[in-house]
């Protein structure tokens, strides 16, 4: 059975998820966050990128949102994707992310952050200078430096190759090590700062080792498969947490580069995370959220009218395209879409970026609905997108018209 394009207003009215940014659950959406506390207590900004890219600032969001510390947020620019404010120049020269205010002082550094909140508003279980930590945190910046040695330079040779696969297996055995120490799956006896110090670069880790080098940190150390289990069983990590196409295309332009090893395994897993089949990825394990097709719909009606302005096809066939594959989205019927449009289908699948736009399974749902869509006229792939900028996400072209 196939059927014809239901309207913006047909289409709305199929949608009824919403949520509150302020006191719900975590989002990347908010500007504001005070779990159910006056406004007047907000002592504390926080600075992050508008994509929710920059890893360091997912550190201080996290630890603000386990704390719930009321707080208000800033998004700014990273340099990859567009112009840095002026207004934060102002206020931070060096442009760098994150930064928080607090009581009117701007502090950068997110180790120095997260000490000067410890100091106001008290630890998350162990504080960052707890003997317990300071081990801890050293690993954390031995498994960095093994994952860029391994992703972020060019290997000479098969050997060399080998070499760094096996000095970054090395290290994950020794972070296997520690999460076996204690009973539970976080690092400490409970959860604590530390697991939110591990979480941005293992959640990245665990991306691009899979799509660069066809290595699945998630299924390949079971110590580490429990912990981002338990790390998903938390409503506020779900709120933050990323999916694989959205990191391993906003990874090469931060870390100046990540680099292939053609190899068999890596080729599929490639394959996979830029066509699908998304569902059953190792990004994410728990289970689907009634409401995932409701959510990617309304995420997508809000932003109409930019997401239509900025794709590079004709604006009357991209909005009849994208209705086609938001009916099947939310319908489950067959929509044929004008011909010609399935690059420009293709164009929006690639380019969802989690949390950003909506959660992880939302954003599987909705690239589903436009590749199958987009299956309907053609193979046409949208513009690759560039391994050195991302200024195809410049938040400048987003802005409300
Ligand atoms: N050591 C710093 C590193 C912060 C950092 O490298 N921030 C990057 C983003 S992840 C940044 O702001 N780069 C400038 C930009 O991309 O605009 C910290 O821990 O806060």
């Amino acid at each position: 059975m196939t059927t014809l394009p239901l309207s913006w207003t047909e289409l709305e009215a199929l949608t009824d998820f919403a949520i509150d940014p302020i006191n719900g659950q975590t989002n990347s959406q908010a500007r504001l966050r005070l779990f159910g506390r006056p406004e007047s207590e907000v002592r504390v900004t926080l600075y992050r990128d508008h994509h929710a890219w920059c890893p360091y600032c997912q550190k201080i969001w996290l630890w603000l949102e386990e704390k719930q510390i009321p707080y208000r947020i800033e998004k700014v620019t990273m340099f990859c994707y567009g112009e840095k404010e002026k207004w934060y120049k102002r206020k931070v020269p060096s442009g760098m992310l994150p930064a928080i205010e607090l009581n009117g002082r701007i502090i950068t550094e997110s180790d120095d952050i997260l000490i000067a909140l410890e100091r106001e508003f008290g630890v998350l279980v162990w504080g960052m200078e707890n003997p317990k930590v300071i081990p801890l945190r050293r690993l954390e910046r031995l498994l960095f430096r093994a994952w860029c040695s391994w992703l972020c330079y060019p290997a000479r040779s098969k050997q060399e190759e080998q070499n760094n696969r096996k000095q970054f297996a090395a290290i994950a055995a020794q972070v296997e090590e520690a999460l076996a120490q204690t009973t539970g799956a976080y690092f400490l006896e409970e959860f604590s700062t530390v697991d939110v110090i591990f979480t941005p670069y293992v959640e990245r880790m665990n991306a691009s080792l899979f799509y660069y080098k066809g290595y699945s940190l998630r299924e390949e150390n079971p110590h580490f498969s429990a912990w981002f289990d338990a790390m998903e069983s938390r409503p506020i990590y779900r709120g933050t947490q990323s999916d694989f196409h959205t990191h391993v295309h906003d990874l090469p332009p931060q870390m100046g580069g990540c680099w292939e090893n053609g190899e068999t395994q890596m080729l599929i897993n490639k394959s996979r995370v830029d066509h699908g089949p998304w569902f059953g990825l190792p990004d994410v394990t728990y289970p689907e959220p009634e409401n995932s097709r409701a959510e990617a719909l309304q995420r997508v009606i809000k932003h109409h009218v930019n997401i239509i302005r900025v794709n590079p096809a004709d604006n009357e066939l991209f909005d009849q395209a994208l209705r086609c594959a938001l009916t099947h989205l939310i319908t489950g019927e067959i929509c044929q879409p004008p011909s010609g449009s399935d690059s420009a289908l293709r164009y929006l699948r690639d380019r969802i970026s989690v949390p950003r736009d909506m959660s992880i399974y939302a954003a599987k749902r909705l690239r589903e609905s436009l590749e199958f869509t987009a299956n309907l006229v053609g193979n046409a792939q949208g513009a690759a997108i560039s391994l050195k900028h991302r200024r195809d996400q410049d938040p400048a072209n987003f802005v409300k018209i």
